[in-house]
């Protein structure tokens, strides 16, 4: 088993509705999720001219080898409706793998760690909550020293705080 954080995000439509359905329907025997963070309110990067989003992280342990969770991830994504609107269009839902464990990975398909996530303050904030001592093995950083070297990007933690059903 293997040790795994998830990064989810939705600024279209119900959005709070949309975390907790892909909570649910990530959650199987193969792929156990165990914490979810607070979610945050943040304000969009790299995308103009869009509403805000929800962001949070899952901590889960899984069976699944990296292809086998990213298409189990692709496989919630369509079934929660997420159509794909050009790579930063608005998204109903996107499930990105951030960490697997302390493995590295590059193939055409995956990159793990996710390549951006030292520079959102979107990742990084809900992960030091769940996380503050795990480390990149890219950066060998702790996740509270990566969230002390971001700025500029505005968020606010909620009120909202998805469930975990057994
Ligand atoms: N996801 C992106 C690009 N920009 N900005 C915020 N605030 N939250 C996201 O989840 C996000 C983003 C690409 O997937
Ligand atoms: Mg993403
Ligand atoms: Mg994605």
């Amino acid at each position: 088993m293997k040790t795994i954080f998830l990064g989810l995000g939705s600024n279209v439509g119900r959005r709070e509705e949309m975390l907790q359905a892909a909570i649910d329907a990530l959650h199987s025997p193969e792929l156990r999720v165990r914490r979810i963070s607070p979610v945050y309110e943040t304000e969009p990067l790299e995308m103009r001219n869009q509403r805000w989003f929800l962001n949070l992280v899952v901590e889960a342990e899984t069976s699944l080898f990296p292809r086998q969770l990213l298409f189990r991830i692709l496989k919630v994504e369509a079934r929660l409706g997420r159509k794909r609107l050009g790579p930063n269009g608005p998204r109903t839902i996107d499930i990105d793998i951030l960490f697997y464990g302390q493995t590295i990975l590059h193939t055409t398909d995956l990159v793990v760690p996710h390549p951006r996530l030292a520079s959102r303050r979107f990742v990084l904030a809900p992960m030091a909550d769940l996380a503050p001592e795990w480390r990149d093995p890219v950066t060998r950083r702790s996740m509270s020293q990566l969230l002390d070297a971001v700025s500029g990007q505005e968020i606010r933690k909620t009120d909202f705080q998805p469930v975990l059903h057994s």
